[in-house]
């Protein structure tokens, strides 16, 4: 029962075991030997603590702003494609409802390959408040990319977070040895308009979607986005101090500073310590101001938020542990890890030693150990990939 599950790890290990092999490949599976996919994780056992005692936290509030709006908690669902995969009944729509269903309200960042139409997930929410945003993944076909917007706008939803990490697709070998096959109503609802760019495909689920996504994308296109709507706009998949910049001189809301959940190029480094580099370098160009900065991957611990705060994130996104809750238990269990998280981040401030949000700093971290990375992965584990056989 749902009343067992203790931890976001608890979500993981279960949707292992219940997912059909096909859904667990793709929504599992990084890139090459993996190395950063455990690596987004692994930085955050690199960051220790350095609480206040005796400070007053009867009360703390965990109430902050991303992108401007209020927002209940410094987190978000982030975008994962295919949640039908998982979940065929409620698939995205199940994460809205789950979304609004807490104390709580968190906000939801829609994919373009969502296996439910966008109208679809922005009827599912609970109420008004809710935030829905919009991942968009820029196609070929510019019209495809303007439609889309304009139906975003129209919906309510209130951001653009234009992915940049994926002109072509990582190497994600667990994926590509399932065949893969979509029912018709379980792949991304964008690529079924078109019959050249159906999901039914078997060469891996990723490889299907990733025909979808125009390779040629430059700042220019992030420029005329800018002019093309008013939604503000965020730039996901920045890997480096100098690019934040240029998205904050470029007048862009913000920046996740993310590489895809390890799912792309591997060897990139964690977020959380892109995140240290980025921040004082922005500070440094007095563009820290009116300019949010997010991080997502390997995120599992309300420690590992309360970090990512102490370093100056204004939120931070989890996309798989949604997913496996959503895939395990539907908008019970969205709700459910919601309350796992929160509470667990609440729990941590206070042994910090801190009550507001906004008086987290890095003063609170020892970073002594981060950029001391250590990829010893030990031989049998870079086969790990090969757990199910190969359908050769
Ligand atoms: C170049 C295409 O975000 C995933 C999704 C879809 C990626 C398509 C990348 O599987 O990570």
């Amino acid at each position: 029962p749902l009343g067992n599950v203790l931890n976001l790890y608890d979500f993981e290990r279960l949707a292992s075991r219940i997912l059909s092999n096909q859904a667990w490949a793709y929504y599992s599976s990084g890139a090459d030997d993996e190395i950063t996919y455990r690596e987004n994780h692994n930085a955050y056992h690199r960051i220790f603590f350095k609480p206040h005692i005796l400070v007053d936290v009867a009360e703390v509030d965990l109430h902050t702003s991303m992108l401007g709006k209020p927002a209940d908690v410094p987190f978000y669902v982030s975008a994962t494609a295919l949640c039908k995969l998982g979940n065929p009944e409620g698939g995205e729509m199940d994460i809205a409802r789950g979304c609004g269903a807490t104390a709580h309200s968190v906000p939801q960042m829609i994919s373009t390959l969502a296996s439910c139409s966008l109208d679809e997930v922005a009827q599912a929410k609970v109420d008004d408040k809710q935030q829905q945003w919009f991942q968009l993944y820029v196609n070929s076909d510019r019209k495809v990319t303007r439609d889309l917007i304009r139906h975003a706008e129209e919906l309510g939803l209130s951001a653009l977070f234009v992915t940049v990490d994926a002109p072509s697709l990582g190497n994600r070998e667990k994926d590509q040895k399932i065949k893969f096959s979509t029912k018709s109503d379980d792949g991304a609802q964008v690529m079924q308009k078109g019959a050249a760019a159906s999901g039914r495909q078997s060469d891996g689920a990723s490889k299907a979607l990733s025909k979808f996504i125009d390779p040629s994308l430059t700042w220019d296109d992030i420029a005329y986005l800018k002019k093309f709507t008013d939604l503000p706009i965020v730039i996901k998949g920045v890997q480096r101090a100098e690019d934040a910049v240029r998205a904050a001189q470029m007048g862009c809301a913000g920046v996740v500073l993310s590489n895809h959940g390890g799912r792309q190029l591997d060897f990139s480094r964690a977020p959380i310590e892109v995140l240290a580099e980025t921040m004082p370098v922005l500070r440094h160009h007095g563009l820290d101001k009116d300019f949010d900065v997010f991080v997502d991957g390997g995120i599992r611990r309300g420690t590992d938020i309360l970090k990512a705060l102490c370093l100056g994130a204004s939120g931070v996104g989890l996309g798989r542990p949604f997913l496996y809750a959503n895939s395990c238990y539907g908008k019970e269990g969205v709700a459910h890890a919601i309350d796992i998280i929160t509470k667990e981040l609440e729990m941590s401030m206070r042994l910090l030693g801190v009550s507001k949000i906004e008086d987290l700093n890095p003063g609170f971290l020892d970073l002594t150990s981060l950029h001391a990375r250590s990829v010893n992965v030990a031989r049998d584990a870079l086969y790990e990939n090969s757990y199910r056989e190969p359908q050769l």
